[in-house]
């Protein structure tokens, strides 16, 4: 019989994909209430866990794997890719929707089934996702949603038949679920902490950067791993560019996301607002430092100067993450300087730190993150392995 054919299953997913875009102005405003991000952001969200949906979708009609040349005569190498198995699917609050979407589908489309915890505190928009693959048509028991406490997360990683674990979330909890994988022999995806510098040189257009920065700084109040939480800013234009980032910082309307005018919503509870809160204003001076360093988590700048541009480069790669940067200089020999001396798993030069595509890999450098990227075929690489094929012709004397 064989395994369900890729492009059987990717039907399934372009439904679900066109279920979660219809959905959008209903789905939208439940995530904005759910999770606390604005309506327009609720409303792209879903939008994007649309086209993710559709990215994979489209999977089979693309290369299913290699073939080789052989140093012997009458013999082909084939590099076939199998799904892995069952696949634990761990996801935080931030993108209710959009980053299972980008766990999910991928690992659908490849032919593993999911056992899948989203965070506590976002229960409504995965049960919409779920509902979106069960109208799809999606067979009982591929997808097996459990909503509960974090300590399911636990009992996902210890159970003797995972075959896979991709997780998103904070650098703690993705260090010990990856010891645990490890230590069972399971391949984990971890995507972790970021502390993201936006850098602004003194060439920079002043308004566009300050923009952007505050973009990043403040979308989805701060709760991205790819928010901007560390700004470096040339000496020169740095009193300039901070008074411009001061006005934008005050005219950023913030309130409750259900009004549409409103830039900046709460953030996800007040457990959050308490350690967001108390990692500045109760930090003690000795302790300073760590505002350069600890991800907050929140809508939190924190501000260095640098009289290089060499010094900049250094002060940006001063911190275990390496998740996203932003560059800010209309000089192209810079652009490429920084793509070869910050290390990160995403440059955005011109624009703000955030932000990912389907078709393209998506995940940090140094600790922000372990195992293979996730999106586009990057996550191919963790959702499926592969077999060798050493092929010749049956018929003795053929070749
Ligand atoms: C984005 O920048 O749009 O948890 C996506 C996070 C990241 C996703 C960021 N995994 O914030």
């Amino acid at each position: 019989m064989g395994p369900t054919p890729a492009h059987e299953r990717g039907a399934i997913l372009l439904r679900a994909a066109a279920v979660i875009e219809r959905s959008a102005d209903e789905w939208g405003p439940e995530l904005a209430r759910e999770e606390g991000k604005t309506l327009a952001e609720g409303k792209g969200e879903v939008l994007r866990a649309a086209q993710v949906f559709r990215y994979y979708g489209n999977e089979g009609d693309r290369t299913a794997g290699e073939i080789f040349s052989s140093p012997r005569r009458g013999e082909n190498i084939l590099v076939t890719r199998k799904p892995l198995g069952v696949i634990g699917v761990v996801t935080p609050f931030n993108f209710p929707i959009a980053i299972p979407a980008w766990k999910i589908a991928p690992a659908l489309a490849y032919g593993n089934t999911v056992v899948w915890k989203p965070a506590s505190t976002v229960p409504l928009l995965a049960i919409r996702l779920a509902q979106a693959l069960d109208e799809a048509g999606l067979p009982a028991g591929v997808l097996n949603l459990l909503i509960g406490p974090g300590s399911i997360g636990s009992s996902i990683v210890e159970h003797p038949e995972l075959d896979g674990l991709t997780f998103t979330g904070s650098t703690n909890v993705g260090r010990r679920l990856a010891a645990e994988a490890a230590g069972r022999g399971v391949p984990i995806q971890a995507e972790m902490g970021g502390k993201n510098a936006a850098i602004v040189l003194a060439d920079a257009d002043l308004d566009l950067a300050a923009e952007q920065v505050m973009l990043g700084a403040s979308r989805s109040t701060g709760q991205k791993c790819t928010a901007t939480s560390r700004l470096i800013v040339a000496d020169s234009i740095a009193d300039e560019f901070l008074a411009i980032l001061k006005t934008q910082a005050e005219a950023l309307v913030v309130g409750d996301p259900a009004e549409g005018e409103v830039q900046m919503g709460p953030v996800v509870n007040d457990g959050a607002r308490k350690s967001i809160r108390d990692g500045i204003l109760e930090l003690p001076a000795e302790r300073q430092p760590d505002l350069w360093t600890e991800e907050l988590f929140g809508p939190v700048l924190a501000v260095r100067r640098a009289a290089t541009v060499e010094e900049a480069f250094e002060v940006a790669n001063d911190s275990e993450f390496g998740l996203s940067a932003a560059l800010f200089t209309q000089d192209v020999t810079m652009a490429l300087e920084a793509v070869d001396e910050i290390d990160v798993g995403t440059l955005h030069v011109n624009s703000e730190s955030a932000g990912a595509d389907p078709h393209v890999p998506f995940g940090g450098a140094k600790k922000s993150g372990y195992g293979p990227k996730e999106q586009g075929t990057a996550a191919r690489e963790f959702f499926t392995h592969t077999t060798t094929v050493y092929l010749r012709g049956g018929a003795a004397g053929a070749c």
